[in-house]
């Protein structure tokens, strides 16, 4: 079964999904793996792995250990082509589709395509979208792009419409790892009601009542970093869980 399969068994279950990203470059390969089960056990669905920063140099012995821990998937979240690993369960496929930046929107992608193929892992198409926060954030400086400007839900509309088009499986809307606001309801809205894929949302959700928002608005999966770095209590997990699972509305399956 695909990672995309098994995501959607668990969306028949529980909603939506509840996402715990593993930046190395923030959280030390030990912390990481002290965290896991606690994340697990208290409703994390899968995880996310990656950055935007890329320091880390043993980032395959980083996902293999992760991999000995955790039983939900571990996906990778690749802010470079440094991030691969055979041990990851898939890949996001990042296109960032807001920016106008060739190597992120389409250059990378060739770099790294034969070396997907031969380590025969699942591609997750993704087309991924960086939303203006407040302030410069990480994700906004490497990507050498603009970001969709927060007061415009038609711009971003259009920008996701045109990325399904495009063939991206997925919508990522992300404000941006600590940002100061994270995506607008009225963004996610306009996103939700202009396309049939599901969109992930992430970046300065720092309140189980903004991930509940986010999901109400049309959100299928919520990535959640910060939050769960400085050593998160069970109860915070199980209320983010709650949170994410327990909006009764109807969202797309991810095919
Ligand atoms: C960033 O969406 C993720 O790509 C998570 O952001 O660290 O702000 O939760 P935070």
């Amino acid at each position: 079964m695909s990672v995309l399969e098994k995501l959607n068994l668990e969306r028949r279950v529980d909603g939506a999904l509840l996402v715990a990203l593993l930046d190395p470059d923030l959280l030390t390969l030990e912390r990481a793996t002290e965290r896991i089960d606690l994340l697990e056990t208290n409703g994390v669905d899968a995880f996310f792995l990656g950055g935007s920063l890329s320091q880390y140099l043993e980032f395959d012995e980083y996902v293999r250990c992760v991999k000995e821990h955790a039983h939900v998937p571990v996906i990778g979240f690749p802010g470079s082509i440094n991030q691969i690993s055979a041990h990851l369960d898939a890949i996001l496929y990042l296109s960032v589709i807001s920016g106008r930046n060739p190597e992120t929107l389409f250059g990378q992608h060739v770099q790294v395509a034969p070396l997907l193929k031969r380590l025969n892992l699942e591609v997750i198409p993704t087309g991924y979208m960086l939303v203006e926060s407040g302030k410069l954030t990480t994700a906004h400086y490497v990507s050498h792009s603009l970001p969709l400007p927060r007061d415009k839900p038609s711009v971003a509309a259009a920008t996701a419409l045109a990325g399904e088009y495009m063939g991206h499986r997925l919508l990522y809307l992300d404000a941006g790892s600590g940002a100061e606001n994270p995506v607008p309801e009225e963004l996610i809205r306009a996103v939700h009601d202009s396309t049939s894929a599901p969109i992930v949302v992430g970046g300065g959700i720092r309140e189980p009542s903004l991930a509940a928002m986010s999901v109400r608005a049309g959100a299928s999966a919520i990535v959640i970093g910060t939050a769960f770095e400085e050593g998160p209590d069970a109860g915070l997990v199980r209320e983010f869980a709650a949170a994410v699972h327990d909006q009764a509305i109807a969202l797309p399956l991810i095919l």
